[in-house]
């Protein structure tokens, strides 16, 4: 039976330790209860750090036997590595980076090298606890390197991963010295979620340019694995906040607040202690407002919950320095014998008096700076059981793209925030309503069961596809039937690709005449009688003669356009005119002179326009350009106009490898069939093959050949082992 294990950094639970005995209490957080489904079911697993420091060996086994009977695994980590690799590079490096704060990174090598030790510490317990057939789902951002860890050991297991927090712009992600390894980290997993679709692009557009990997659809491939990316908008479990804010105890609490607080409105600002939650900007805009509108003073209180929060990091110690500062400047300043403006806590509540506060609030201000999501924002919605009430939300949380009912607000702007808090007071009952109840229903739909569900078969999917994909990969088996066919044989016909199939591309396509070992495989290839070897290449003739024409190998270039049989000279298809090119060429001219790096290629059939070398990004957006501007001018002039590995190609439609190929099967007797090819104008040869020939494909998109295999090396490796007897 296979399992799932669930990772993150901090096991659901809290251990207190008081003299010898050990406590626990359950957490309720958000995604503890979401994943409670999971990770309590069976033999599934959560594996993570349970929150204390133990040193010794029996206290150590003592509370992992305690926590298996909870279904958790303890990683246990010293003060020291809490110290580097979570108050440290997650907290101080990444956290800043990941939220924009660039001012507040922390660039240090030995915070890095203790974040890869403690990372590889969670990998081994997870490998030592997995099967390769189990499920294992990462969570954040303290576990990038985990996913690519895991895989190394385990190369078929499924790994999801999900991100909590932003996932930056490229811009700010490439500042990171770590970049590229903390990619190929996270792109160990199969799937990979963010909470918001800006977070998932930003991700690609980083794996695009730091890793080279382009994408579609979300898509991207990894040495040959597809692996997802998805934006997954994590929800709350709405009934909770709902039953909790009708609890006896819940509406007891809030008459206890009231009374003591007394009748004046209340607007409520609750989260951690945080800079990216933007509480100084929330409290001068709350500061603003009172000096704006003077009549709310005595009408209106703020009441300031701030959960104590990563104290031990210097950066937090200032931010509750600075909000302790301006609270008691603002209570100086604007407070009363019978009126406080603000009620400042600093402390954490048990569930029913966040209710109480949910329930009491007449407008809640969630104004980060930036957030992945932001739940508080949404357990007050689902808290307000009479569907009064205002929220202000920043555009800056992912939950805004949700919340789109909500009032939304630049928390930079203190001016707005400013005025908004007045539109929120004085909003019509209806309206407050109304904006509630299409944000409750959709939170009720998008709850945290339905991320968890939507995740898990998502990777579900994507694990499946990967199979179907995996099963056409070259593999001993089919080695060894191909060897028994070719064997058997004496009249074998074997058509190569040239580019990205015999050998790898470079930025320089020029500089890729056959290397060493090529020439050697060519040379022992075709001193057999038996075969006949044809390179099929869409490179124009004399580029072709010049690198292969010494070898006794039949050519065709040009996609078919032009062709040599071996001793013989080179043939042309019938000459077929081309006015067209003049046009064209004008065209793709206009392109190049907009696009530095880019060059058209001009051969007998075909015009081919280049961008390897061109700017990423912007040579992909070219490229669709021109092939919508080409597909209106060349529909008369029966042309065709395909894209390649980063080239454009516009050519006459007579003109393909499938054609060229069967003049060879036509011409040739044969009993043993076997093509290779890389790009898509291959695919035109693999569909006019016999039933009973081998086609291979490299690389692992979608094709019509039967097998796969992974790069021109491993095409050469099988080539040499089909031709070597045995
Ligand atoms: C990260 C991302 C993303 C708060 N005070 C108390 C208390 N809370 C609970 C809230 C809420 C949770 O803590 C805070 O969640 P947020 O989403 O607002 O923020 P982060 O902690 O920064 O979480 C964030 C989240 O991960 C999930 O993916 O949304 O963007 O930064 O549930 O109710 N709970 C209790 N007492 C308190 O005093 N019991």
């Amino acid at each position: 039976m296979s399992k799932t294990l669930i990772i993150s950094n901090r096991l659901p639970v809290s251990i207190k330790k008081e003299g010898d005995k050990l406590t626990f209490t359950p957490s309720t957080g958000g995604l503890a209860t979401g994943l409670g489904s999971i990770y309590k079911t069976g033999s599934n697993l959560w594996i993570g750090w349970p929150g204390l420091y133990i040193n010794k060996k029996e206290e150590k086994e003592s509370i992992t036997n305690s926590l298996q009977e909870e279904n958790m695994l303890p990683v246990f980590l010293t003060e020291k590595e809490i110290k580097e690799f979570y108050e440290g590079f997650s907290n101080e490096t990444l956290w800043p980076a990941f939220h924009y704060f660039n001012q507040y990174v922390v660039y240090e090598q030995a915070l890095w090298e203790a974040y890869v030790r403690v990372n590889q510490k969670f990998a081994n317990e997870v490998i030592k606890a997995a099967e390769p057939s189990d499920t294992v789902w990462v969570h954040d951002y303290q576990l990038l390197l985990l996913p690519q860890m895991v895989r190394e050991k385990l190369p078929d297991i499924s790994i999801g991963f999900f991100q909590h927090i932003p996932f930056p712009s490229y811009e700010a992600f490439r500042q990171l010295p770590w970049r590229r390894e903390l990619l190929y980290g996270m792109l160990g997993a199969d799937l990979l979620g963010f909470h918001t679709y800006d977070d998932m692009r930003h991700f690609l557009s980083a794996v695009n340019r730091l890793a080279g990997i382009s994408y579609s659809q979300g898509e991207v491939i990894v040495d040959s694995r597809p692996v997802m990316v998805d934006a997954f908008p994590m929800g709350i479990d709405y009934d909770r906040y709902a039953d909790a804010a009708a609890l006896p105890e819940t509406l007891e609490r809030e008459k206890r607040y009231r009374s003591a607080l007394g009748e004046q409105k209340l607007i409520l600002s609750m989260d951690r202690l945080d800079y990216s939650k933007g509480i100084p900007q929330r409290l001068a805009a709350f500061e603003l407002f009172l000096e704006r509108h003077p009549e709310f003073k005595g009408e209106v209180s703020l009441l300031l919950i701030v959960v104590p929060s990563r104290d031990n990091v210097g950066m937090y110690k200032e931010l509750k320095e600075t909000i302790d500062e301006m609270v008691g400047r603002i209570n100086g300043k604007y407070g009363r014998m019978n009126w406080m403006p603000i009620h400042y806590f600093y402390r954490s509540y048990p569930l029913e008096a966040l209710s109480a506060f949910y329930r009491m609030a007449n407008v809640a201000l969630v104004t980060p700076m930036r957030d992945g999501m932001n739940l508080v924002c949404k357990e007050f919605i689902a808290s307000k059981l009479d569907q009064k009430g205002v929220l202000i939300l920043s555009e800056m949380a992912g939950s805004a793209k949700e919340l789109s009912d909500a009032i939304l607000i630049n928390p930079n702007n203190i001016n707005q925030v400013a005025e908004v808090i007045h539109q929120a007071l004085v909003m019509p009952i209806d309206e407050q309503i109304k904006r509630n109840s299409v944000m409750q229903k959709s939170l009720k739909r998008y709850s945290i069961h339905h991320w968890v569900d939507i995740f898990m078969s998502q990777l579900a999917v994507i694990k499946e596809k990967q199979k179907a994909l995996f099963t056409k990969k070259v593999d001993a088996a089919t080695m060894k039937n191909l060897k028994a066919a070719y064997q058997s044989a004496s009249h074998r016909l074997i058509f190569l690709d040239y580019d990205g199939t015999l050998m790898p591309f470079t930025d320089n396509p020029m500089l890729v005449c056959p290397d060493e070992t090529l020439i050697a495989l060519l040379k022992d290839l075709t001193a057999n009688k038996k075969n006949k070897v044809v390179i099929i290449s869409g490179r124009g003739k004399n580029v072709l003669e010049e690198w292969l024409g010494a070898f006794p190998v039949d050519l065709v270039a040009e996609h078919g356009g032009c062709y040599k049989e071996k001793g013989k000279d080179w043939e042309m298809v019938k000459k077929l005119k081309d006015d067209w090119k003049k046009d064209i060429g004008g065209w793709l001219k206009l392109y190049v002179d907009r696009t530095p790096g880019s060059f058209v290629e001009n051969k007998e059939y075909s015009l081919v326009w280049h961008y390897r070398k061109v700017e990423t990004g912007l040579g992909e957006l070219r490229a669709r350009e021109i092939i919508s501007h080409l597909k209106h001018l060349s529909a008369n002039e029966n042309l065709q106009v395909v894209e390649g590995n980063m080239i454009v190609e516009v050519k006459r439609t007579e003109i393909n490898k499938g054609r060229a190929a069967s003049k060879w099967l036509k011409k040739n007797a044969h009993d043993f069939v076997l093509s290779i090819g890389d790009d898509f104008t291959d695919e035109d040869m693999f569909k006019m093959m016999p039933e009973t020939a081998f086609t291979i494909k490299v690389g692992s998109a979608a094709s019509e050949a039967k097998y796969s295999v992974k790069s021109p090396e491993e095409v050469r490796k099988m080539l040499r082992e089909l031709i070597t007897e045995n």
